[in-house]
């Protein structure tokens, strides 16, 4: 059984080192444990430094691609040095790599496809307080209307199975936490929550340049995602509201014409004629978007086969970088 432990950085060269130097290069039920940094164009020595506290591969995008795209690559690359196991944590010294050990249990016992290291979001220091509350409000409308289980939407403390990290889709360009947690719920995968405690950074995040456009972000990558994945419940959402206030409007014509005949009321009527042909237009809308998951689940099936074969036909080595 091998895991490998991927990191995506960015310009990380503070913290790279700790991060590495803390993570159990042995663990019950793992033969190998290795360690692969990506670095995501950094203009500062983040790979030199990743090399020097004993990362296994060292994977240079040449230019900055964003988290989602090189989460995507990290996986890839970790599936191709042929990791069982798949564990993504950040750079930042947020997470504590000692856990490691536990984010893998119900993997290797079977238990779990996919685990997710929770932390209270609530109590975590230096997380802006507005970041903080929009965090949880974006956890709690997404897992709500997905249907999924509340947990810390948010955290980079995961494991996958081989399978899992196989099956996977990697959607949004932003961040690839959101997306990948629906993903897994959409393949039906088991996702196991397990608590941990996360360190306060110090440094600036890199992902938020500033809240008003973090909010901006993340909320239209939360709406993408949601209509992704339930496009009938959102678009259905929306029909429901439009028709109930095109039918209250046209209610309010109907008592007006019985008590004085209508006169100076038609706008009531002519409000609700386009409320009620919109929130048909959203049905379509709902109809069209669960039709297109279908076909998306498709192409995710012979994704998934495509890569699997191509797992098997060839034996990647150390060198490999594509
Ligand atoms: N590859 C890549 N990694 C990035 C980028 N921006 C941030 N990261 C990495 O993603 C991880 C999370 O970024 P952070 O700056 O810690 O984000 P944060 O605002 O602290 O968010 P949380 O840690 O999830 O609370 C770290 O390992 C970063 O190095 C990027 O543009 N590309
Ligand atoms: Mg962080």
């Amino acid at each position: 059984m091998k895991l490998i432990v991927t990191i995506p950085a960015f310009n990380e060269e503070e913290n790279i080192g700790d991060v590495i130097r803390e993570i159990p290069r042995t663990l019950a039920g793992v033969d190998r444990v290795e360690v692969l940094v990506m670095d995501d164009g950094s203009s500062d020595r983040t790979s030199e430094v990743a090399k020097a506290a004993g990362a296994d591969y060292v994977v240079r995008n040449p230019k900055n691609q964003g988290l989602a795209i090189t989460f995507k690559r990290a996986l890839w690359q970790a599936l191709k040095h042929g990791a069982d196991i798949v564990v993504n944590t950040d750079a930042d010294n947020h997470y504590d790599q000692s856990r490691i050990g536990d984010l893998i249990a119900p993997i290797c016992d079977g238990s779990a496809d996919m685990t997710v290291g929770s932390r209270k979001v609530a109590e975590l220091e230096q997380m802006p307080f507005l970041n903080k509350y929009l965090n949880q409000l974006g956890s709690y409308v997404m897992t709500t209307f997905v249907g999924m289980p509340r947990l810390d939407v948010s955290t980079g403390f995961r494991a996958y199975s081989r399978e899992a990290a196989l099956a996977l889709g990697v959607y949004s360009l932003h961040t690839y936490v959101h997306t990948t947690l629906l993903s897994a719920h959409d393949l039906h995968l088991n996702i196991v929550e397990v608590p941990i405690k996360a360190r306060p950074v110090a440094r600036k995040s890199r992902l938020i340049k500033n809240i008003p456009s973090h909010v901006w972000k993340a909320s239209i990558n939360i709406v993408r995602n949601i209509v992704l994945f339930r496009p009938l419940r959102f678009f259905g959402l929306c029909a429901t509201v439009l028709f109930t206030v095109g039918a209250a409007a046209i209610v309010r014509f109907l008592y007006f014409y019985a008590v004085d005949g209508g006169r100076g009321h038609v706008q009531s009527l002519i409000l609700a004629g386009v409320l009620i042909i919109l929130s048909f237009n959203s049905l379509m809308l709902g109809l069209l978007g669960s039709s297109i998951g279908w076909s998306r689940k498709i192409s995710e099936e012979v994704l998934y086969f495509i890569k699997k074969r191509d797992l098997e036909l060839h034996s990647y080595d150390k060198t490999d970088s594509d």
